[in-house]
């Protein structure tokens, strides 16, 4: 549906699909996977990738922006004494301070993309327990429509205590990103996820699997504390069912794609009604806030100024008045690696503390 007219008819957006879930429950592997179904569609309809894993080793696909090219995961490790989590935590950190030209070059490419598609670093609670992944959530959802895939791997997660917990775990993150969500059932190849979607839709089935599973009853056959904790969970948790979508696929064969992209679809509809009032609301709050940090900044440099001018020192060569809202476009430093000369630029945002004549602060 390219539309080359400039009439008013609200242009299509593409979907942001941010990948979500625990390490190896195979979120590269599935980013790979979509990769490849969308250029094998006709017409191909190639994604915008995001690779935010700093410390991943390969990656099976090409990104057009990848963590790596600006920060190095090895030396932030060295540099500030850290262990590997500190490190991509660090890592993420230094990337998100950049993230506005991220959003730039994405938005530069949302006429001719359907699709943007996010892989996240291997330890779940890095992205989703962090500012940075906050911020970084928030500002592609405030900029394009965006939906959770929270990827499961269906194999290990065939109990029932454990079933709950991946979905308490769910639920936390829908809470906190308040975005359409969908449920990937990864590695049906290997374990179908019928099971799942039935203890989903009957919550007598789920009670039932609680039950016969070892070590909810006592000698006697009374339940024990941890059934009726797990009961009433599940209780919270048929409530949260009834919001999400659940697809099964296999990453490793192909299987479920495409219900896949209908969920991303349906989710999109449900982004614009649901959604986009609330992040409007929210982004105009902050705008405001924004606003106000300015204009007290604004006031602090006059009042510095006019005191330079007592002291007769500097002439004024700063107009107030004038518009500092471009003042970064100079230092643009995040690669599009199809727009710039590639490979071999690496951009190394570690060190970049170091040109202005200081060391990054290090933890004592
Ligand atoms: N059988 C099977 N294995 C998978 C599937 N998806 C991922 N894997 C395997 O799961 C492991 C972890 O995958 P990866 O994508 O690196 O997980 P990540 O940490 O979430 O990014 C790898 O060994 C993958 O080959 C799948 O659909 N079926
Ligand atoms: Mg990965």
């Amino acid at each position: 549906m390219a539309s080359t007219s400039h009439d008013a008819a609200p242009q299509k957006k593409p979907v942001a699909i941010i990948t979500i879930g625990m390490a190896g429950s195979g979120k590269t592997t599935f980013v790979q996977r979509i990769n490849s179904y969308l250029h094998s569609k006709n017409p191909p309809s190639p994604p915008y990738i995001l690779n935010l894993d700093p410390a991943v080793a390969q990656v099976p696909f090409d990104s057009n922006i990848d963590i790596r090219d600006t920060v190095n995961y090895q030396e932030v490790m060295k540099q500030y004494n850290l262990g590997p989590n500190g490190a991509i935590l660090t890592a993420l950190n230094l990337f998100t301070t950049k993230f506005d030209q991220v959003l730039g070059l994405v938005e530069k490419r949302a006429e001719t993309v359907d699709y943007v598609i996010v892989d996240t670093p291997g330890q779940i609670e890095i992205f989703t327990w962090s500012a940075s992944g906050a911020i970084i959530t928030d500002a592609i959802a405030s900029s394009i429509p965006t939906v959770i895939a929270y990827v499961i791997d269906t194999p290990r997660t065939t109990a029932p205590a454990t079933f709950m917990s991946n979905m308490l775990y769910a639920c936390s993150i829908l809470y906190k990103t308040k975005l359409p969500f969908i449920l990937v059932f990864n590695k049906t190849d290997v374990q179908p996820h019928d099971f799942a979607i039935e203890w989903m839709k009957d919550f007598e089935a789920f009670q039932e699997a609680l039950a016969t599973n070892n070590g909810t009853m006592d000698g006697d056959g009374e339940s024990t504390y941890m059934h009726s904790l797990m009961h009433s969970m599940s209780m919270v948790l048929d409530e949260f069912y009834q919001n999400l979508t659940a697809v099964g696929v296999s990453s490793m064969t192909g299987d479920g794609v495409k219900e896949f992209f209908e969920a991303v679809e349906a989710s999109r509809a449900e982004y614009e009604k649901d959604y986009l009032p609330e992040l409007q609301r929210s982004r105009e709050m902050r705008e405001q806030a924004l606003q106000e940090i300015k204009d007290d900044s604004v006031n602090r440099l006059m009042k510095d100024l006019e005191l330079d001018k007592a002291k007769g020192g500097l002439r004024e060569r700063w107009d107030p008045n004038e518009d500092d809202d471009e003042d970064d476009d100079s230092d643009m430093n995040i690669i599009d690696r199809v727009d710039d000369a590639w490979p071999g630029q690496y951009i190394d945002l570690t060190n970049s503390g170091k040109s202005m004549g200081s060391n990054w602060p290090r933890p004592a």
